[in-house]
């Protein structure tokens, strides 16, 4: 059984024992995701000292501005996994397209979606940066797989989880039997098991979401927001505001002690930001492994139907209960 001090390594190779028929490929699958963020954590930490910080001077697909550690983070995730015989397909945020591997033959059985850099705004301020992971399984017999396998739904992920480069770099992953946490020291450069079986409260004391966009939120985001501010003590409101623009670094900290992140959709934008398939999706298996709720306002989130690759959605997460309450109020019920 594993204890708080295991290495992702042990820990990996154990829950490997657990399952018979494993041929070893997913438990080294995910280490590789570590040694990718070791790796983008390596140049987070040098950033400021050897000019990687700043845009590159493009646009992503999504129309944003790209950071030159968006596309270092990227490029490291694919380095990681081109040869590793583990994956047969890649898609980023960073990419228009997924990337398939040919070269890694016999081919990978699984896919991975990743957002390699998110919260890529806080790059030059030092503040956390986190990367967002979704692994799918792929059936096909021994061929590429078409872009559209990558388009799936939530409830079809085999694992997922997140990166988080904050004080210390972790790695917080579920593979369907609860939700497990790491710590990279940095003095042995192994991932250690720190947070064991992680349980979210029903309910928590803080909310995270961007108010700058208050005004283009439709009402009953507004009245469920105005809500939360309002002093009550049995229902321990007011609220604490708690927002990085860092969404793992802010449903990390829901994790741990429970509360809602909301990006809303907007009045003009009714999906939102946030991407499903390599945002909302992963993180929402995460916190409903941890006995937490994910939604749109009006769905669970693990069952919206992907319909393209880089489709967005709203998105409330966290704590059951304040999960549901916000539906109550996006829904018009209050
Ligand atoms: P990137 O992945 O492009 O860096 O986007 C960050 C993000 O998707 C997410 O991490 C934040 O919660 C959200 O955007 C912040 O968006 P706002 O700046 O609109 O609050």
């Amino acid at each position: 059984m594993a204890r708080i001090g295991t290495t992702l390594t042990r820990f990996i190779i154990e829950t490997q024992a657990g399952h018979p028929a494993a041929t070893g490929e997913f438990s080294a699958l995910l280490a590789q995701i570590g040694l990718a963020g070791k790796m983008v954590a390596n140049d987070l930490r040098r950033a400021g000292l050897i000019n990687i910080l700043g845009l590159t001077g493009e646009t992503n697909v999504q129309g944003e501005a790209v950071k030159k550690l968006d596309t270092i983070a990227n490029e490291n995730f694919v380095k990681v996994f081109q040869y590793s015989g583990l994956v047969c397909a890649l898609a980023s945020e960073e990419l228009e397209k997924p990337v398939k591997l040919p070269e890694n033959w016999p081919l990978g059985k699984y896919m991975l979606l990743f957002d390699p850099l998110d919260g890529s705004s806080n790059t030059d301020v030092n503040m956390p940066l986190g990367a967002i992971f979704s692994i799918l399984r792929y059936e096909g017999k021994g061929g590429l797989p078409p872009d559209s396998e990558l388009v799936r739904k939530g409830t079809e992920q085999v694992a997922a989880g997140y990166l988080m480069y904050g004080s210390s770099t972790m790695l917080v992953f579920t593979s369907g039997k609860g939700v497990n946490g790491f710590t990279l020291d940095p003095g042995i450069g192994e991932y250690l098991l720190t947070h064991e079986n992680i349980r979210m409260p029903a309910r928590g004391k803080t909310y995270a979401v961007n108010e700058g966009n208050y005004h283009k939120w439709p009402a009953g985001t507004r009245r469920y927001v105005d809500h939360l501010k309002e002093a009550d003590k049995a229902t321990g409101r007011p609220y604490a505001g708690r927002y990085s623009g860092c969404l793992a670094a802010d449903v990390h900290r829901i994790l741990l002690g429970g509360g809602i992140y909301l990006y809303p959709g907007e009045t003009d934008k009714p999906e939102g930001k946030l991407r499903l398939l390599y945002e909302a999706n992963p993180l929402a298996m995460v916190v409903e492994q941890a006995g937490g709720k994910a939604s749109t306002g009006t769905h669970r989130i693990l069952d919206v139907e992907a319909k393209a690759l880089h489709q967005r959605v709203p998105l409330l997460i966290g704590s059951t209960d304040d999960v549901s309450l916000a539906e109550t109020f996006i829904q018009g019920k209050q």
